[in-house]
């Protein structure tokens, strides 16, 4: 039994400071431990205590908890466990930690998905073939900043692409001195020399969520981090129609002790994100605004616009889109009902092609 908590193994699991005082400051539940969430399945949790993992089911006063707030736990959560009687049954998560910081995103009706939770840095991932795309990489940024993530540009399959340094110095001009914080990579995801360009990010004790779209490369990239066959949870679920697309996600260590939580690559990505956390997101654009001519200018065709003059027009074509986006919460109910529309046409384009894509692959 834990009877005191093994912070050692539970700081190679990523535990925090600020987890640990969470921790402090609220009772106990008798004959729990702690551990973090590693994986999400339909009908259990994996938690990890640092040493072990284990299966556990929510017990149902956290369900009720959850359901109430239209909540769900998610992989990176730290909670309070309870093992089961015996080793054949599954445990109990009887409470779950606040955490530091929550990835989510919102869904066509208008609720909230949570994503990860407890996140130090997110590796956006994008491939240098037909996956990139400046507009989406802004939409991934975003999603970073809204739990002030430190983020990393990835871009993989350099090797099969001509010259990735202009791609770099594309990902660069685009993003401009503003957003200098953001480091840009280009590897080949399966080689070890990844795993070298990544090590200032992967730490012992700290967390990172690799963001990207389905093929671009997160989990090869995972797999080189983690060591080839070191990871224990299934990483790859061949799906019905072949491909090795990622449906969960799991939480792996990296071979430097780096907690590195795989995702599947997201359809639809609807940000949950308020005008606030934009600006701080493209801090250029409240920059130049200063200098626009109007007070109120809109940076559309206003004459002596700087932000026109001065941002890379891409960047200004995010935000002025996802500045949209975030307004929807005004939106009156006729033209929320056509963006769900919208939204549900674009899914079904999106199956119809992977399908087309899987089927010619299997060939
Ligand atoms: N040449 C090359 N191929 C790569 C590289 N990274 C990934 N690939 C290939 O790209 C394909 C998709 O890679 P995955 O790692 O499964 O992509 P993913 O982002 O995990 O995709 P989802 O799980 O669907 O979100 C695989 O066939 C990989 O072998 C790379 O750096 N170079
Ligand atoms: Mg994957
Ligand atoms: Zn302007």
């Amino acid at each position: 039994m834990q009877d005191s908590l093994d912070l050692r193994a539970l700081r190679d699991i990523g535990l925090s400071h600020a987890t640990v005082q969470a921790a402090l400051a609220h009772a106990r539940p008798g004959g729990t431990r702690l551990a973090r969430v590693v994986e999400i399945q339909r009908d259990h949790l994996v938690v990890d205590d640092g040493a072990d993992a284990h299966a556990v089911v929510p017990a149902a006063a956290l369900r009720a908890v959850l359901d109430r707030g239209r909540d769900q736990l998610v992989v990176g959560d730290w909670v309070w466990w309870r093992p089961a009687a015996s080793d054949h049954d599954r445990g109990w998560a009887v409470a779950r930690l606040p955490a530091r910081n929550r990835l989510t995103r919102r869904d066509p009706a208008g609720g909230r998905q949570g994503l990860v939770a407890n996140i130090d840095t997110a590796f956006i991932v994008m491939g240098l073939d037909s996956d990139f795309n400046l507009r989406r990489l802004d939409r991934f940024l975003v999603l970073a900043h809204s739990a002030d993530a430190r983020v990393v540009v990835v871009l993989t399959k350099a090797d099969a692409c001509a010259d990735p340094d202009a791609a770099v110095a594309r990902v660069r001009a685009h993003l401009g001195d503003a957003r200098d914080d953001i480091a840009v990579l280009a590897i080949d995801g399966r080689s070890p020399a990844a795993a070298q360009a990544l090590a200032p990010w992967l730490a012992r004790g700290s967390t990172l969520v690799t963001l990207g779209s389905s093929g671009a490369g997160k989990t090869t990239l995972t797999n080189t981090l983690t060591g080839a066959g070191a990871t224990t949870h299934a990483v790859r679920a061949g799906d019905e129609r072949g491909q090795h697309t990622t449906t969960v996600r799991t939480l792996h260590r990296t071979a430097g002790g780096a907690c590195l939580i795989d995702t599947p690559g997201l359809r639809q990505l609807w940000l949950d994100a308020d005008p606030d956390t934009l600006n701080d997101a493209f801090p250029e654009i409240g920059t130049f605004a200063l200098r626009c001519r109007y007070r109120n200018c809109r940076h559309a065709r206003e004459p002596g616009c700087a932000v026109r003059e001065q941002v890379a027009p891409a960047r200004l074509l995010s935000f002025q889109k996802l500045l949209r986006e975030a307004n929807r919460e005004n939106d009156d109910p006729f033209q929320r009902r056509r963006h769900v529309t919208e939204m549900k046409q674009r899914t079904r384009d999106n199956r119809a092609r992977n399908a087309a894509r899987a089927s010619g692959e299997d060939r």
